[in-house]
């Protein structure tokens, strides 16, 4: 689970074990946000999530780093950013 706050996610790193992966994404902020992982073999993101909403996003994706943000504009520029490291337990 990852609250989405304005702006910024909480906590901004996430580590998970290797396979199908669903990140669940709380919205507590007053915005519209998002979370979308970039950089695996398929690029996913959440659904825009109102405030108060809940919304997941599952994807499966080899041991690596890669990115997380919120697509909304500006957000990921005002903080809306992280990593998920991708590593056996
Ligand atoms: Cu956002």
């Amino acid at each position: 689970m990852v609250v989405g706050l304005d702006y910024a996610f909480s906590p901004p790193e996430l580590r998970v074990p290797p396979g199908t992966v669903r990140i669940v994404l709380r919205n507590e902020g007053q915005k519209v946000h998002n979370l979308k992982v970039l950089g695996g073999p398929v690029e996913a993101r959440t659904p825009n999530l109102a405030p108060g909403a809940t919304g997941f996003v599952e994807l499966f994706l080899p041991p690596r780093r890669y990115d997380i943000f919120c697509t909304i504009t500006g957000h990921a520029e005002r903080g809306m950013r992280g990593t998920l490291l991708v590593a056996p337990e």
